[in-house]
């Protein structure tokens, strides 16, 4: 078994898994030592089960099988397989969206506990769905976002609305090669049909249907996703939070909320605040009730609340390892089935909340916008039942507790950047044109045990922010990023290089911006699009010194996050490779081809510090294809030396 700073960078991770270790309980590192080894076809993305005439699989080596029973090649199966992970990470982001559309809709109509936060996102969202605002109530003008919002799932002809927020070049480049995406259903069901055994055998074609999906979700599920949220729930701004285990309590009631959705742990943060339900919490003997978050749905209270955020997907096991969670809620994704057992050995309650999400043998309470708060009420008072049951000699909290700043949006970078006088992107693009600013990377995504948690996140990010480029971040790459504080303006100094430092002590933010949950990356989409609005550094956002990473990425949702990157013009790297590399042809569209048709491609890089310098390199071609300046200070350097 290996060591637990073999498995993870992060210290309170490491107790936990010795911890484990000790109590003989596995966790998800086990599970994959004793999977070894994994099946080499999968990998590559050349195991076709498509139809009963297999399972085939190509032999990568040319010796065996090269086509599959009816015929198809490694290209054919590899493509298939990646376009249905395409589909179904669009297919999670996509009902994401919806929920937070139906919920604004039951807002509007008075039939929940929800109601408008943002009316200024209200009125600016429902422009970019062709509603004019003027002149229409809160309640009427929710009413019909909700219903545009929802209409952009069913559409069935022309494009998504929210294209039109990309820039000019960009969508003439969809349109010229069929990319730009009809509505968010019909995208993932078209996807789905192609790949059927014996329809679409040409990887470029389901490629493209690929992208299509993709930014289906980027541009579709997800950034309706992350605006009604805003809507909802409020847009975040730049607060002070706290991260890691530490965030669980020994003296409180605590409940962690895991998952995506943020319906359900935005009122079980209301009802934690009743004062009825702290008296009974006083009563049990508790000092308080504790809400802290895991995944995504920790980044959604974080970034509008500051509720603490025990961790990210990997903690989710070790959180419950602490003994010290009464109640355990999840809704959709990313949690693992594990967590009933591992639930078991302590006197965690594991609560589904979804009807969409739930596992045999699990509580289930269901969880409906109609009744929101009673619902979050009921669980809370669970949890504070469940509390009297815990045995504190088995409560073992490591202290790790990091400060961070989260909660940058797109819009906020008007006021960050520009002034009090005239709010513009025009002080970013001018540090990006000076040289000051090499560029900007998004670094997302997901943790994988395949790899030591959080150190592909941590060097990646020191390599490029010492690099002058600064970063963006959200999902659980931001929870890594900043259990190794560097989401505390701070580390600015300590690892930055001068002409990003000059920048970020002079408006006091990190050289990391935590932008938000995985759905929020629809936010560096948009914040793309207002820098070549702004002028300056070319058309399109692939003439931007911009790229993407996932260095420790897994999910299915990734893949599709990177694909809808790809297809908006900004090139991605990820850590393990996609599974397309028995498949010779498709390879070579992704990481080449693809390029001439998008502007942008992929590339895979294991190592965190050759990752850093490819995408430094492609950086500099960008800004060189721009006629950038020099960055600043290394002209002086080299100056002076
Ligand atoms: O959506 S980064 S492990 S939690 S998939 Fe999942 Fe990956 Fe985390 Fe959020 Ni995103």
């Amino acid at each position: 078994m290996s060591t637990a700073e073999k498995r993870t960078i992060d210290p309170a991770s490491q107790k936990m898994l010795d911890r484990a270790k000790k109590e003989k309980v596995p966790t998800a590192w086990d599970r994959l030592e004793a999977m070894q080894p994994q099946c080499g076809f999968g990998q590559l993305g050349v195991c076709c089960q498509v139809c009963e005439m297999g399972p085939c699989r190509i032999d990568p080596f040319g010796e065996g099988a090269q086509l599959g029973v009816c015929g198809a090649n490694a290209d054919t199966i590899a493509a298939r397989n990646l376009l249905r992970k395409i589909a179904v990470g669009g297919a999670a982001h996509g009902n994401h969206g919806r929920t937070t559309a139906f919920t604004l809709q039951m807002a509007a109509e008075g039939q929940s506990d929800y109601s408008v936060r943002d009316e200024r996102k209200l009125r600016q969202t429902a422009r970019y769905l062709g509603i004019d605002p003027e002149g229409k109530d809160t309640q009427a003008l929710a009413k019909l976002v909700a219903e545009a919002a929802l209409v952009q799932f069913g559409q069935q002809e022309g494009e998504l609305a929210f294209l039109a927020r990309a820039p000019e070049a960009r969508q003439k480049i969809w349109r010229e090669h069929d990319l730009a995406p009809r509505g968010v259903d019909r995208e993932i069901v078209t996807a789905l049909d192609q790949t059927h055994m014996g329809v679409d055998h040409d990887p470029v074609s389901l490629m493209k249907q690929g992208m299509r999906a993709a930014l289906a979700d980027g541009w579709g599920g997800s950034m309706i996703g992350t605006d009604i949220q805003d809507i909802l729930f409020g847009s975040p701004e730049p607060l002070r939070a706290k991260t890691n285990l530490g965030a669980i309590k020994a003296d409180r009631v605590n409940i962690i909320v895991h998952g995506h959705e943020p319906v359900l742990s935005e009122m079980i943060a209301e009802a934690a605040r009743d004062p009825e339900l702290l008296a009974q919490a006083k009563d049990a003997g508790a000092e308080g009730i504790q809400i802290s978050g895991l995944c995504c749905t920790a980044n959604e209270i974080l970034m509008r609340h500051g509720i603490p955020s025990a961790g990210s997907f990997l903690h989710q096991e070790l959180a419950v390892l602490t003994g010290a969670v009464d109640v355990l809620t999840v809704d959709v994704q990313c949690w693992m089935p594990s967590l009933k057992d591992l639930t078991e050995y302590f006197h965690t309650k594991l609560v589904t909340t979804s009807d969409r999400a739930r596992q045999l043998g699990t509580d289930h309470i269901d969880f409906h916008e109609t009744h929101a708060l009673e619902t979050a009420k009921e669980i809370v008072a669970l949890a504070i039942e469940n509390y009297k049951k815990r045995d504190a000699a088995r409560v073992d909290i490591p202290d790790e507790e990091i400060d961070l700043i989260a909660g940058f949006t797109a819009e906020y970078i008007y006021k960050l950047l520009g002034g009090t006088f005239r709010p513009s992107y025009r002080p970013l693009n001018n540090a990006i044109i000076e040289g000051r600013i090499r560029g900007i990377v998004g670094v997302v995504g997901c943790e994988n045990p395949k790899v030591c948690q959080g150190e592909a996140h941590a060097t990646l990010v020191r390599e490029l922010i010492k690099n002058d480029v600064l970063v963006v971040t959200s999902g659980c790459s931001a929870s890594a990023l900043a259990r190794v504080r560097l989401l505390q303006p701070e580390s600015a100094e300590e690892f930055a290089g001068r002409g990003l430092r000059e920048v970020c002590e002079a408006v006091g933010i990190p050289p990391v911006l935590h932008v938000g949950a995985c759905v929020d990356n629809s936010r560096i989409l948009i914040a793309c699009s207002n820098i070549v609005a702004e002028g300056g550094l070319g058309n399109d956002i692939s003439d931007l010194p911009v790229a993407g990473a996932a260095p420790e990425w897994m999910s299915e949702k990734a893949i599709t996050i990177g694909w809808y990157a790809v297809a908006s013009g900004i090139s991605v790297w990820f850590g393990d490779p996609l599974p397309v590399l028995g498949a010779p042809g498709l390879a070579q569209f992704a990481t080449e081809d693809v390029e001439k048709m998008v502007g942008a491609k992929w590339g895979f890089e294991a190592d965190a510090e050759k990752m850093a310098a490819a995408i430094i390199a492609h950086l500099d071609a960008k800004r060189e294809a721009l006629k950038l300046k020099p960055m600043m200070y290394q002209v002086q350097d080299q100056a002076a030396g």
